[in-house]
Formats: C-alpha cells, sequence, structure tokens
C-alpha cells in the first residue's frame, strides 16, 4: 500500500463533538518501574530474530559500582513491555570532567531492535521512529529525564565518548509507566487451559499498553488512533477492561473530524488538537459504524447514537456510491480496502463483504433511530445476491474474487462474517475453507488472523478457531513475546510491511482480542 497525500482535501470540525471528545480525555495511572536484570545482546542464529538475551545481573542494584568508558554499554531489562518516559542518575568518576558526556539510549520492544541499532536503515516508514537518543550531557552529576514518552522493555545506555581522564556511572534507573487502565481490573480468564490463559494474559497487557489518552495502534509506533485498530480494541475493551469513556472519546474524535463531503479518515493525530490524516481506507470508514453498533449494544447510550448516527449514515452513503447496479462493490484506487497488511491476495470480495456486514449493523442502529430505511435494506438484497449468485461457487462451496476467480481464506471469512448464506452452508463454508485452504499462509496480521478466528466460532468450528489461537498466538509467545505484535507471518517470520524487522511495532493492539474471543466463545 503506497503513502496517500490528500493535502487538498478540506476536514470539518465539529467543534461539539470535539469538545465531548476533549472532556473525556482520561488522566493516566502511573507506576514506577525498577529494571529487573542487566543484560547482554548476543547475535544466536537459533532465536527468531537472530539475538538471544543473556543476563549479567540479577538485579540493578551493583549497576552504580560499574563505571563505563568510551565504547561502552548496558543493557537494562524492565522484565516486561512498558509504555512511559524513562529517567537515570548519571555521575562523572575520576578527574573533573574536562569534556562532555556523548551518550546513546536506545529504546526496544525486542532484543532484535538492539542487535540491529548500528545497521544501516533501509525500511519504508521514517527512521524517526526507531527509538534511540544522542544526547550530549555538559554537566554531570545530573538526573536524566528524557522527555519522550518510550514503548520498550529493553533500555540500552551506550558511552559514546566521556574523555580519558573519567568514567560514567548509572544509578537508580526508573521507568514511570503509563496507561488509561490498571490491569487489577481484569477478572482472570482461568480456562483450564494454561497455553489459553498466557495467551489471554498477553492480550489483556497488550490492550493495557495501547489504552493512552486515546486507543492507540501501537505505543512504539504509529502512536495514534486508527479506526480499524479501534473497531477491534474496543470489542477486546469490553470483555476486560470495560472502559465507556475511552471508546465514547475516541468515537467522537472521529466523528468531530469528517472531510467537506463527511468522510472519515483512516486515524486521527492526537498529540496536539486532534488532526485526521490524509489517508482514507474504504473498509475503516465503514468501521465507524461497527464501532459506533458494538459500542451501542454494549452500553445502549442514546446519546452517543443521536450524536453520531448522522455520521455513520454518511459513511455508508459514500460507500454505496461504489456499488453499481448490479450490486458489485466496484473498489477505488483512491479510497484502498486494508483487510490485512499481505499484498498477495484480491480483496474486492472482501470489500463486498465488509460493506454486506456493516449494512447490516447500520440497520440495527437505524431501527433504535426509527429513521426510514427502506434504501439500505434494497441495496443490502442487491449486494447479497451479487456475492450469491456472482461471486459463490456453488460447486466448489467457496468464494472467488476478482476477474481471475481467485479463491482466497479472507474472502471467505468476510462472507462467512458478512452471513450471506444460511447457518448451514457458512458452517459448511468454513468446513471447506479448512480443508482446502489451510493450513494459513499468505497472511500478515494478527489482524486478519483475528477475522479468521471469529469466522470459525461463527460457524461453530470452536475447536479450530481455538487450535489457531493456540497455534498463532501462542507462537508468538513462544518466540518471546511479552505483547503481541503488528505483523506476524508463521511461515515467513521476518515478515515487515515495511521491508525492517527494526520498524515493526511489537506491541499492537489489533492483535489483542483473544482477550475477547476467549471470553466470548469459550464455553
Ligand atoms: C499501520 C498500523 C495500523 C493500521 C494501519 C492500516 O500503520 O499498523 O495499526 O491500522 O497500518
Amino acid at each position: 500500500m503506497e503513502f496517500q497525500m490528500n493535502q487538498k482535501i478540506k476536514f470539518k470540525h465539529n467543534f461539539e463533538l470535539l469538545e465531548k471528545a476533549r472532556q473525556l480525555k482520561p488522566r493516566l495511572n502511573t507506576e514506577k518501574v525498577t529494571p529487573k536484570k542487566l543484560v547482554r545482546i548476543v547475535p544466536n542464529q537459533e532465536e527468531l530474530f537472530g539475538y538471544s538475551v543473556v543476563p549479567i545481573a540479577e538485579s540493578v542494584t551493583g549497576l552504580s559500582k560499574m563505571l563505563f568508558s568510551k565504547g561502552q554499554r548496558v543493557i537494562l531489562d524492565l522484565g516486561d513491555h512498558h509504555v512511559g518516559n524513562f529517567q537515570v542518575k548519571i555521575d562523572s568518576v575520576g578527574s573533573p570532567m574536562d569534556a562532555p558526556l556523548w551518550l546513546h539510549v536506545v529504546f526496544a520492544e525486542l532484543p532484535v531492535e538492539l542487535g540491529t541499532i548500528h545497521e544501516e536503515y533501509n525500511g519504508l516508514l521514517s527512521s524517526s521512529w526507531l527509538a534511540e537518543e544522542y544526547l550530549h550531557l555538559d554537566v554531570l552529576p545530573t538526573l536524566l529525564k528524557m522527555p519522550r514518552r518510550y514503548a520498550c522493555r529493553y533500555i540500552m545506555l551506550e558511552v559514546l565518548d566521556t574523555s580519558p581522564k573519567w568514567k560514567v556511572a548509572f544509578s537508580d534507573p526508573a521507568f514511570i509507566a503509563e496507561s488509561s487502565v490498571s490491569l487489577d481490573q481484569v477478572v482472570k480468564l482461568n480456562s483450564g487451559d494454561q497455553v489459553l490463559d498466557k495467551i489471554d494474559q498477553v492480550s489483556c497487557k497488550t490492550l493495557h499498553d495501547c489504552m493512552q489518552d486515546v486507543f492507540e495502534d501501537g505505543p512504539k509506533r504509529d502512536r495514534r488512533l486508527w479506526l480499524g485498530d479501534l473497531r477491534l480494541q474496543a470489542l477486546a475493551n469490553y470483555a476486560t477492561f470495560d472502559n465507556q469513556q475511552l471508546v465514547k472519546r475516541c468515537l467522537y474524535l472521529f466523528g468531530g473530524l469528517t472531510t467537506e463531503d463527511g468522510k472519515i479518515s483512516a486515524n486521527i493525530f492526537t498529540q496536539t488538537e486532534p488532526i485526521p490524516d490524509d489517508t482514507f481506507l474504504y473498509d475503516y470508514s465503514l468501521f465507524f459504524i461497527s464501532t459506533l453498533a458494538d459500542y451501542f449494544e454494549h452500553y445502549q447510550d442514546q446519546e452517543v447514537l443521536r450524536d453520531l448516527f448522522p455520521i455513520a449514515q454518511q459513511q455508508l452513503d459514500m460507500a454505496l456510491q461504489l456499488v453499481n447496479e448490479e450490486g458489485e462493490v466496484e473498489i477505488d484506487s483512491n479510497w484502498p480496502v486494508f483487510i490485512d497488511w499481505s499484498q498477495e491476495f484480491d480483496k474486492s470480495t472482501c470489500a463486498q463483504a465488509v460493506v454486506i456486514y456493516t449494512v447490516k449493523q447500520f440497520l440495527e442502529l437505524s431501527n433504535e433511530m426509527h429513521v426510514e430505511d427502506g434504501k439500505y435494506r434494497e441495496k443490502l438484497n442487491k449486494l447479497t445476491s451479487y456475492a450469491i449468485e456472482k461471486l459463490y461457487d456453488r460447486q466448489r462451496g467457496l468464494f472467488i474474487s476478482g476477474r481471475e476467480g481467485e479463491v482466497n481464506i479472507a474472502s471467505q471469512v468476510w462472507m462467512a462474517l458478512a452471513k450471506v448464506l444460511s447457518p448451514a452452508e457458512n458452517h459448511q463454508l468454513m468446513e471447506i475453507t479448512q480443508k482446502e485452504l489451510f493450513p494459513i499462509t499468505g497472511i500478515a496480521t494478527p489482524y486478519m488472523y483475528h477475522h479468521v478466528c471469529a469466522a470459525l466460532f461463527e460457524t461453530q468450528h470452536s475447536a479450530a478457531a481455538l487450535d489457531l489461537i493456540k497455534n498463532y498466538w501462542g507462537r508468538m509467545i513462544e518466540y518471546g513475546a511479552d505483547t503481541f505484535w503488528e505483523a506476524f507471518q508463521p511461515e515467513n517470520p521476518a515478515f515487515s510491511p515495511y521491508q525492517s524487522m527494526a520498524i515493526n511495532s511489537y506491541c499492537h493492539a489489533w492483535s489483542c482480542t483473544p482477550a475477547y474471543l476467549l471470553r466470548k466463545y469459550l464455553k
């Protein structure tokens, strides 16, 4: 997918909705975390990403006695992933300080980020996301308080230079972790299966670390509010932390910032006054309807529904403009369909299914609002007939996608979720999908794997769904995940959508959904 630049598009600011969003801004909880160990990161080809962690001290109490000179470094291990601010006391030892200290500080979620920090970076996203700082400190002793927020487990302090006359000592390192929720709020899953319980804990921790003053997609990178991610985070949140305020705030942010013709952007920057990105994704815009419908189903909040229903309706009206006379969604390359980071499969049938899925949710909302919905029911019939008559290969029992008649997993999954077939046929659809298209390949994100699992559960293939959760999310844990990742393709574990493992995010909210799936479907 390419970077979109739509600088000519103008946005409206609905100050009433944005004010509601502002008032819902949470106060963050903080917790002081002391690093647990000192470690080294060493190359190891047996490890998934080529590096392993070797402890050198089981606590940081001895740190202040260690003296560092030019080229020496130490790595602090927080013992778990955290999001927040770092501080450490630094002193000089020896002759008077006759030169500044030149210090390199690197923050890493996984060892690979430290292992490769000195390599040339050729990823597609800006290298400014790599969490490292170069600092000159003229006067020691000092308490260094790093001004930026980081997401990390490991912190490397690398002395680039002192002077031959003195050395550096570090003491009292601390990480002030923050989140808008507390893990104590979550009732443990207790599934009776240790692997599932562990997956659930890591899911909750992932969501916790992404719940800042909005639902961030990833606290390392892009640190912002993406609509597709929000939809899944909100579902997982209802099942765990149940923080109504934060979902409401994010819905108001999207609702308050549409383009002049009513379209919602795919994401919003929220560090200052909220700024909508000039990036638009067809499925993400539609998921505003889903997120609102799921929210309403959970809280029955009439005020939010009244405020945001017209914006949900606008998303549908605009999306339906791409539906032709026959009832086929004609994808527009200026409004791409995301579905997954993989570019290996045709996404047109998925788009058709997402529209059907969201029209159905919209109809529930319009019923609640007592508005005339005849035109949408008619469209739904057309979209569904097209799907069944033109995209469903009855003989094979699978959906095709695109001009070449490609058969891919994502299309079956989204059609199953959109429930275009009868329950029995839908069960069969996912049965055949497993027989013919599993083991899964070519899917790059936990986001799409979530939808595969949801489709399996929804079509009464619970055992297969649980297997997949264990094999997919469980694999990340085997590979050392403290929080779940943005991208993971088991058959090609070093996959990065941005052509660099260093820039991938390893605490990414859209991967937290086992906490939702297990609580919803585990009987
Ligand atoms: C990336 C982020 C985000 C996702 C978009 C489509 O920038 O991973 O989570 O929603 O892509």
